[in-house]
């Protein structure tokens, strides 16, 4: 039996609230900024999540708006603005403190230092945006704490597509019943068991009710207690070693 050697983590949703606290809020500052029509209300940005990536989330969104431009290369090139200045507000939302690590993701990510466990990301979202976003989560040491980083620029298949975590195990050298991959939503859960990882699934705001069948288990956050028979009061190496056996 393999041998749990690589947590590999999604970030948006899963390391924090960055859709309702960040993407969303900096997505109406850049359209605010541009001088758009468009409001993205916390409600309706649920639906357009449905979209994985915020590029594609904005080409999706103009094609069904009467007032954007008609022809689909000028409203390619106007996402495009919109999202570049979307970046630049979520990387100041973040700098002005406006993204909390969801409970437990600290301690877990501190509890694999020296413990043999790699640490990897497997996101949606563009390497522009972990660089504002990870000093605040994990200090400013978190580079030496990731063996492996892809993101958009590295997997430009989005997810569900698995080819971001196909990408993250081959850097890190290890097979896919090695790591236990941690998601939020059902596209990152489709994308991590298309590549062959069992995945925890740990709730969040925008898809608290989705449907997670064939996730290994699923949970409010990393501080709940596990609902695999494991000693542990939380999500922690030894309960995820445990998970992980009993996936094997
Ligand atoms: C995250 C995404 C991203 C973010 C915004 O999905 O879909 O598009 O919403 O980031 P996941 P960008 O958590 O499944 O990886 O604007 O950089 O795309
Ligand atoms: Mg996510």
């Amino acid at each position: 039996m393999a041998a749990l050697r690589a947590l590999v983590f999604d970030v948006d949703g899963t390391l924090a609230e960055t859709e309702r606290d960040g993407h969303r809020v900096a997505f109406n500052r850049a359209f605010a900024a541009l001088g758009l029509p468009w409001r993205w209300d916390d409600a309706g940005y649920g639906a357009l999540l449905r979209v994985a990536g915020g590029y594609e989330r904005l080409l999706a969104f103009l094609a069904t708006q009467a007032d954007a431009p008609a022809d689909a290369g000028e409203r390619a090139a106007l996402a495009r603005v919109i999202h570049q200045r979307k970046n630049a507000e979520f990387a100041a939302l973040v700098a002005q403190g406006g993204i909390a690590p969801r409970p437990g993701v600290r301690r877990l990510v501190d509890a694999c230092a020296g413990q043999g466990i790699l640490l990897a990301v497997a996101t949606t979202t563009g390497r522009a945006n972990l660089d504002a976003l990870f000093p605040h989560l994990f200090g400013a040491d978190w580079p030496q704490r990731f063996a492996a980083l892809v993101c958009a620029e590295d997997a430009p298949d989005k997810k569900p597509d698995p080819q971001v975590y196909a990408i993250a195990l081959q850097r890190l050298g290890i097979a896919p019943g090695e790591a236990i991959a941690i998601e939020d939503s059902p596209a990152g859960l489709a994308a991590a068991r298309a590549a062959g990882l069992a995945c925890l699934i740990t709730r969040s705001v925008y898809f608290a009710g989705a449907d997670f069948s064939g996730a290994a288990a699923v949970l409010d956050d990393l501080d709940a207690a596990p609902v695999w028979p494991c000693a542990s009061p939380r999500v922690d190496l030894q309960a995820l070693r445990t998970l992980h056996a009993a996936r094997a």
